[in-house]
């Protein structure tokens, strides 16, 4: 069965290779069309023609970006594999070197905001492994390509215009503009709108650098408190769901979390309730998160009650696995600093 799947997925990526290879020069052609008339856009909108000309004459399209669209491997790991790869000991160790050294800021940012300083270096952990894997990529020709295929185009699109507006109005720098395959960029990866909404100057410069602790800290913070995340409150909690437990209240996509109910609702479905020591009056969901990615597997397992503050993170990156990793490293923080 295994085998099966993994041949499946070895001829699709041969034939995307082909695909793209295929379609390379046809690309490279329209790709100069679609540049001009972004340009045209971009102008209209009311950025300055120089800082369109600067940006964009040196966007390419990049095939790799497609090749990655198409096929992001974490699509396919199950719920324990992905939180585990992203949570090791080795990472919680370099979140609290990482903390030692930056102590005073990160406290500083700390009280400030009032978010924890644990679900910051979560959230750096896993975002770019703290700050080790920003991203290589030119962020201008990623978007350009995103921009540009159809799939997503009019999202991206929207991010690009976003970005050189930022430039525009040099609260970003153009010649850092290196980041992740996406367009995410620094400790944080910031896609250009959650720039534009939630980044900040902290240490009054007068420009966001997001690659930088103060700056990236102190934005990262500014948009968990203004999506609503609340200290020292529950994220989720690892669950056994009885058989008896209605398929309407169990969740598998992050798109939608549905049918919230108080604890004290879900009681009767849950194995050894009373051990868990949990607050009965709490807004939960509950949420499967295999049940749409293994083909094949336990509907009821793994399950977790999920919290207000987890679907913040969810607002963050909508993926149920993404904020199950963010807060197990949070509370693994937690246990240790
Ligand atoms: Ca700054």
């Amino acid at each position: 069965m295994i085998v099966k799947k993994m041949s499946k997925i070895f001829t699709l990526i041969l034939f995307l290779n082909f695909f793209l290879i295929a379609n390379a020069n046809s690309n490279s052609h329209s790709f100069e069309l679609w540049l001009k008339n972004f340009k045209k856009q971009a102008m209209e909108s009311g950025i300055s023609e120089k800082v369109v000309n600067d940006v964009m004459n040196d966007a390419r399209f990049l095939p790799k970006v497609i090749e990655y669209d198409r096929f992001q491997p974490e699509f396919y790991e199950d719920t324990f594999t992905y939180v585990k790869k992203r949570t090791s000991r080795k990472k919680v160790r370099e979140g609290i070197k990482l903390y030692k050294k930056e102590k005073k800021i990160i406290d500083q940012v700390e009280n400030y905001f009032k978010v924890e300083k644990e679900i910051l270096l979560a959230l750096m952990g896993i975002e770019t492994n703290f700050g080790k894997y920003l991203g290589k990529m030119d962020i201008i020709s990623s978007l350009a390509t995103l921009s540009y295929d159809k799939r997503r185009s009019e999202f991206f699109t929207k991010e690009l215009l976003i970005l050189l507006n930022l430039v525009d109005k040099k609260i970003i720098q153009k010649d850092i503009l290196y980041g992740s395959w996406a367009g995410a960029f620094g400790n944080f990866q910031f896609m250009p709108r959650t720039i534009r909404n939630y980044a900040i100057d902290y240490n009054g410069n007068e420009i966001i650098e997001l690659k930088k602790t103060e700056d990236s800290f102190a934005s990262a913070a500014n948009y968990l408190k203004k999506i609503g995340w609340k200290k020292n409150q529950p994220c989720f909690l690892k669950i056994r769901l009885n058989d008896n437990i209605p398929t309407k209240y169990l969740n598998s996509s992050a798109r939608n979390i549905k049918n919230k109910k108080r604890v004290k609702f879900f009681q009767k479905y849950i194995y050894n309730f009373e051990k868990l020591k949990i607050e009965k009056n709490f807004n939960v969901a509950i949420i499967i998160p295999d049940k749409d990615i293994i083909p094949g597997s336990n509907n009821n397992s793994p399950a977790y009650m999920i919290f207000e503050n987890y679907e913040k993170i969810l607002n963050w990156n909508r993926s149920l696995r993404f904020a199950l990793a963010v807060c197990k490293l949070k509370n693994d923080f937690k246990n240790e600093i």
